[in-house]
């Protein structure tokens, strides 16, 4: 069985998180989604709006996703990969070269982003309303 992995915070969800939860399904078997905790997020200056338990349980609902575990920390994906044997890592292409280092561990694949559409620019977008 084929694992990947990605990361993220995955508030207010939408198409540009489902187009790479799909194309990184479709790079393996199993899908883990490691998840930005509340307190993580603080750390990426980050504040969602949906709680971690919340956006766990959306996520779990997507037909991509196989598990999801909790991003506590920038230090934690080499065990992460080590630990549940993953094969491939994926992020959206905003992060490129970021996480290179895990090619000592793993396959490393970055995804063109979605354009035009982000959990920032939604936030905008309503309160300009
Ligand atoms: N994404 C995308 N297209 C968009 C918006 C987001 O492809 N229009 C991708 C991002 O590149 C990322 C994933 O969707 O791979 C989740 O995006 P965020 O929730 O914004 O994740 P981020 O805050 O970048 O967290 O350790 C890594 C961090 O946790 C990444």
């Amino acid at each position: 069985m084929k694992k990947v992995i990605t990361y993220g915070t995955y508030d207010l969800l939408h198409v540009g998180h489902i187009n790479l939860l799909r194309r990184a399904k479709e790079l393996g078997d199993y899908l883990i989604v490691a998840l930005s905790t509340d307190e993580f997020n603080a750390g990426k200056h980050k504040e969602a709006y949906h709680s971690f338990e919340d956006r766990k349980i959306i996520l779990e609902a997507i037909k991509y996703v196989d598990e999801v575990i909790p991003e506590t920390s920038w230090e934690q994906k080499i065990t992460d990969v080590l630990d549940n044997k993953v094969d491939v890592f994926v992020m959206g292409d905003d992060w490129k070269g970021s996480f290179d280092f895990l090619k000592d561990y793993c396959e490393v694949v970055y995804l063109p982003r979605t354009e035009g559409v982000s959990t920032t620019k939604i936030k905008s977008d309503l309160h300009n309303r």
